[in-house]
């Protein structure tokens, strides 16, 4: 974020009313200093006779959305958020409240704290301070509840989602919504109001106590059951809510004060706190230095398969034309069944209507030829990951594209430079490399290779931001490692795994403990849902690395024809299609045998040996990318692993998990493990640095 301005707040004056006007860019954060001038400002208006009523606005695209996330870890500041709101409640002249864009957090707790509320049309508003572990401190727990009953703020602050201007206006939360000019209207109901209104004082939804305690009670047996009783944040806004009906304001402030600095020292808050910025790091390429995206508004995609046929709903959920080239009829049939499908499902579980599910299909073309190709802004190969097959198309898609055209090939492991070539114009291509299901993966890494163009990079990443995704940069260069980020890792999460698996572990006990750390899936059933062929498909085709060990077990499955899901039998057994799968008995005698034929004695692996040592490889595979030069920050590892795989997103990812443990613990765990299997458990370089400088992986996190 760019620095604060030095004077972050104005105070200016139309005839009687007094404007408090916020700026600071880009999103009007309550840092300090804007704390700070709103109270100038504000005692400086109440002192002055001339002004008989106050005004809060922001300049420019939103009102504040909330403190300032980066003080939550510094020494605190006075005066605090909480005292801020205070002061204008307790302003003796009427303050409103002009909101625009998006009040969040304490922007919102700031214009609960003044007495009127008016809100452009097209605001929205919300507490989503659980998504950082946390809830809203400054009052919000105190005042919501009181301005829309315990019911409607409970869920507001136990899902952290936003609502309209419209719909808070029917809450009681806006006193005025307008299409007008906001600013005029707020000095103009300013000029109506003769009195303060604190909202603190109002008992409207306090009257009933008992219906408040119903409410208090269902919300929190509901919690404990989905949640757990000690999920810390949601527990804590129900205590909060209960104390604004049972403890005098000011004492229900100072609980929850408490609460939120309990909340703020939990390691799930600093993870979920690391996540939010590790994403915006992410999204800063350095190409955007030399180049902007250009405009993208009809793309194409070649290969209608699951992947190709998961990122045209992507385009289409999010506007865009998309011409789809599958082969020959059936081809065409077969995509436009897989997407016709999707659309029948989200309208039976009421996710679209029926109108929009047929208009979103009115933009999709589907053709068997690759003439149509010419009019797109982007074009991406989606095909088997076979590099002729690939190279073939791509030379073809090269031949036929418009000139200044972005091509991108969904490729996770080929060389990716190779395949640019091909197209002839290399510079113009990119690697676009979706996650399985690409509807709803929310990631995208974005491969780079030496000769990729600023402007052709910052396309795609334009593309990806448009279709609300996550993209996280993968400097993809011959010779390192598979590539991307994503599959380096899981490459050496499954090792590890397999490691153990003929070691001794079973698949059940492996996918059990990777479950209690956090992930929705353990690996066998995630090997399970995404189909053991294709992971042996992509063995078989690569070249083996003599000093490594093996691991035959899936090769073996995949030869009696157990794929998993799609063919009721992998790791598991999918009774009836049933996705909840039962151990596979014959799997487990499968490893017995080929454990017996290695002379492997089987040894006991507790939980946290399998979390330990699976940790340990991915840390040590993130570590190897950063010197590779693949991934460009640790927190883009994070990323990687929260949105592409799953990984806890309260654990911040595990590079901050290693940061948690220390990069030195970390090596001298590996030193342990290296013998055993020295590419899989030997340091890498940068990990090592760090352990011998006493560093951490955050210290070479950059903005
Ligand atoms: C809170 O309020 C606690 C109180 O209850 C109690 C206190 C005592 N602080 O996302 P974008 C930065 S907790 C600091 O790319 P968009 C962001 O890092 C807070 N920085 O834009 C980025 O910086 P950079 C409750 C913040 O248009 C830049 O602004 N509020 C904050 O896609 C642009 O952000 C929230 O949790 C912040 N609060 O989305 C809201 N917010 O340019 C969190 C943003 O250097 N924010 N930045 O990369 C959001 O959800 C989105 O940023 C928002 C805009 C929807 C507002």
């Amino acid at each position: 974020m760019k620095q604060a301005p030095k004077h972050p707040v104005r105070l200016e004056r139309q005839g009687n009313v007094s404007l408090i006007v916020i700026e600071n860019p880009p999103v009007n954060a309550l840092g300090a200093a804007v704390r700070r001038g709103i109270a100038a400002a504000l005692n400086a208006a109440l002192s002055n006779d001339k002004t008989d009523a106050v005004v809060i606005a922001a300049n420019g695209r939103t009102f504040p959305v909330g403190a300032d996330i980066r003080e939550f870890d510094m020494a605190p500041q006075q005066p605090s958020l909480s005292q801020l709101c205070s002061l204008v409640e307790d302003a003796r002249k009427p303050v409103i409240a002009a909101i625009q864009g998006t009040a969040l957090g304490g922007g919102l707790e700031l214009a609960m704290a003044a007495h009127y509320r008016i809100a452009s049309k097209d605001a929205r508003m919300g507490l989503p301070e659980i998504k950082l572990g946390t809830l809203p401190g400054a009052g919000g727990t105190q005042r919501l509840p009181r301005l829309i009953g315990p019911e409607l703020a409970l869920d507001m602050m136990l899902t952290g989602s936003q609502v309209s201007a419209g719909i808070a206006a029917e809450m009681g939360l806006i006193d005025l919504v307008t299409s007008n000019d906001l600013r005029a209207e707020a000095v103009a109901f300013a000029r109506s109001v003769k009195e303060p209104r604190p909202t603190s004082q109002n008992r409207t939804h306090l009257s009933d106590g008992s219906a408040y305690m119903a409410t208090v009670a269902a919300r929190r047996a509901q919690v404990k059951m989905e949640l757990g009783a000690d999920a810390l944040a949601p527990n804590k806004i129900i205590d909060c809510v209960e104390s604004a009906l049972l403890l005098p304001v000011e004492t229900g402030l100072q609980v929850e004060r408490s609460a939120f600095e309990d909340c703020i020292a939990s390691r799930e808050s600093a993870g979920l706190r690391h996540a939010f910025f590790a994403e915006r790091a992410a999204a800063k390429f350095p190409e955007a230095a030399e180049a902007k995206p250009e405009p993208v508004d009809r793309i194409a995609i070649v290969g209608g398969g699951l992947m190709g046929s998961g990122i045209a709903i992507a385009a289409l959920q999010s506007g865009f034309a998309v011409t789809l080239v599958e082969q020959g009829e059936s081809g065409v049939n077969a995509a436009l069944e897989r997407i016709g499908a999707f659309y029948e499902r989200s309208v039976a579980k009421g996710r679209l209507s029926e109108a929009q599910g047929a208009a979103a299909l009115t933009h999709l073309q589907l053709t068997n030829k690759l003439d149509g190709l010419g009019e797109a802004d982007l074009i991406i190969e989606a095909v088997a990951e076979d590099f002729d097959l690939k190279a073939g198309i791509l030379s073809e898609i090269g031949s036929l594209a418009k000139p200044d055209a972005v091509i991108a090939t969904n490729t996770s492991y080929l060389d990716l430079a190779a395949l640019a070539a091909t197209t002839g114009r290399a510079a113009n291509t990119i690697g676009l490399h979706f996650f399985a299901p690409a509807q709803s993966n929310a990631l995208v890494e974005i491969g780079v290779h030496d000769t990729a163009s600023p402007q052709a990079v910052m396309t795609g990443l334009g593309f990806v931001r448009a279709l609300g995704k996550t993209a996280v940069r993968a400097r993809v260069h011959a010779g390192f490692g598979s590539g991307y980020i994503g599959n380096a890792i899981l490459e050496a999460y499954r090792h590890a795994a397999d490691l153990m698996l003929e070691d001794g572990a079973t698949p059940a006990q492996i996918d059990g403990a990777m479950r209690s750390f956090g992930f929705r899936l353990g690996p066998y059933q995630v090997a399970d849902m995404s189909g053991l062929d294709i992971a042996y498909a992509r063995r078989k085709s690569k070249p083996r690395d003599p000093e490594a060990r093996y691991v035959e077990i899936a090769d073996k499955m995949v030869e009696q024809g157990w794929l998993g899901q799609k063919s009721g039998r992998g790791y598991y057994i999918y009774i009836d299609g049933q996705r909840q799968g039962v151990p596979n008995g014959d799997v487990l005698k499968l490893i017995a045998e080929h454990r017996a034929k290695l002379g492997i004695t089987p040894r006991k692996f507790t939980d946290r040996d399998i979390r330990d040592r699976i940790l340990l490889a991915i840390v040590n595979a993130g570590a190897r990318l950063l010197g590779e030069g693949v991934a460009a920050r640790p927190s883009d590892i994070d990323t990687v692993m929260i949105h592409g795989f799953g990984y806890p997103r309260g654990r911040g990812g595990p590079m901050m998990d290693a940061d948690a443990t220390t990069p030195s613990i970390i090596a001298s765990r590996l030193s342990i493990l290296a013998p055993e299997e020295p590419t899989l458990w030997g340091a890498a370089p940068v990990l090592t640095m760090l352990a011998q400088e006493r560093q951490k992986f955050a210290d070479l996190n950059t903005a």
